[in-house]
């Protein structure tokens, strides 16, 4: 082979530069990687994704484990003065860490722990408002040991939540524990309810990511479909609705989905409980309940999904449902394809 037929610009053999080497263009590359969102549940890791990405994506409520499966979110922001000077965030929800049998339990713990171990940055929520757990060492419990395992591969930054609702004073202490606990990790105090400083978790965990190209196109947010949305949100109304009367073990499975020539979504959905009780308690005297939650759950979907939604919803009971692996697919919980 001639010298000529060798481009100028590739290297010559023997000169491939060493992995992790290679010349990036800072002016025109990217931070990207994934910040896997975690911790306890119900410490208000749901209410962050969405506050990041300006759109009800992942199921919110006050009762815990709401969220069962990993819900990736996409956000781009600009990080001035830095180069590089923007970052693209591959934010991944998680179900909180607990203890729990069955198999729907241990998917949730698996998946937490897979989302946080696959990680370039793992941001771990502490609910401030939480007298013990909110202390560094209630990760060494032994329902979040393993969480704690996993995210100390990675670089790490404390999400301290809730802020809009414990004192300064109070916090202080808080904070003073996890910088002793975890020295040269920021602790960044938030409240993802109001979005105040927000931003600046964003920024924290951006510089954290490493230099390259982006991983997903511009426009995409999620990859998650509409239907897998549309489901949680309903499931999400149901624990509004319902509180403390709602059985844990219920699920939302879409049964039919069109699209009217006006552009308008028609959706069947069935709730599915485990027990003839736990049906009467969804339906409602007189079919009350069930009309109700229909009309919340309309409302938050068109929203989400940014079209008007005509809204059928069921109820079917499916007994032991939660325990069985087959049924937990046919309800979408596959682990990040759905
Ligand atoms: N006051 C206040 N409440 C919050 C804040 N963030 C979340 N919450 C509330 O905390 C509760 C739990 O929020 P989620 O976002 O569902 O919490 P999570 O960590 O995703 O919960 P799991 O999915 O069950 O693990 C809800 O009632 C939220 O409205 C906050 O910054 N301030
Ligand atoms: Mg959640």
């Amino acid at each position: 082979m001639s010298d000529e037929s060798i481009p100028e610009h590739e290297p010559e053999q023997g000169q491939v530069p060493a992995p992790g080497t290679e010349q990036v263009d800072p002016a025109t590359a990217w931070r990207a990687g994934f910040c896997a969102i975690v911790g306890l549940p119900n410490v208000g890791k749901s209410t962050l994704l969405n506050r990041i990405l300006g759109q009800h994506l992942s199921a919110v409520s006050a009762k815990p484990q709401t969220t069962r499966d990993r819900i990736l979110g996409i956000h781009a922001i600009t990080l001035p003065d830095e180069l590089p000077s923007r970052a693209q965030i591959a934010y991944v929800d998680t179900p909180g860490v607990q203890d729990g049998k069955g198999p729907l339990r241990r998917y949730m713990q698996n998946g937490a722990l897979a989302a946080a171990n696959d990680a370039d940055v793992v941001c771990v929520i502490i609910d401030g408002t939480d007298r013990r757990g909110r202390m560094p060492d209630r990760l060494d419990y032994e329902d979040a040991a393993g969480l704690r395992d996993a995210s100390r591969k990675h670089p790490m930054v404390i999400g301290l939540n809730k802020v809009d609702r414990v004192g300064k004073p109070e916090l202080l202490p808080v904070i003073e524990a996890w910088a002793k606990a975890l020295p040269g990790t920021d602790i960044v105090p938030i409240s993802a309810q109001t979005g105040d400083s927000v931003d600046v978790l964003e920024r924290v965990i951006a510089k954290l990511l490493p230099v390259g190209p982006q991983l997903f196109p511009d426009d995409m947010v999620t990859d998650r479909s509409a239907q897998f949305i549309a489901q949680e949100l309903i499931r999400e109304q149901l624990y509004h609705q319902l509180g403390k009367e709602l059985p844990y073990a219920c699920a939302v499975q879409i049964e039919a989905w069109s699209e009217r020539p006006n552009g308008d979504l028609a959706i069947s959905a069935v709730i599915v409980v485990e027990r003839d009780s736990q049906k009467a308690i969804v339906v409602g005297r007189g079919g009350n309940r069930i009309r109700e939650l229909g009309i919340a759950a309309r409302q938050v979907v068109s929203q989400a999904l940014k079209t008007t939604v005509h809204l059928n919803l069921f109820v079917k009971v499916l007994e032991s449902w939660s325990s069985g692996e087959a049924a937990l697919k046919r309800f979408g919980y596959t682990g990040g394809d759905a």
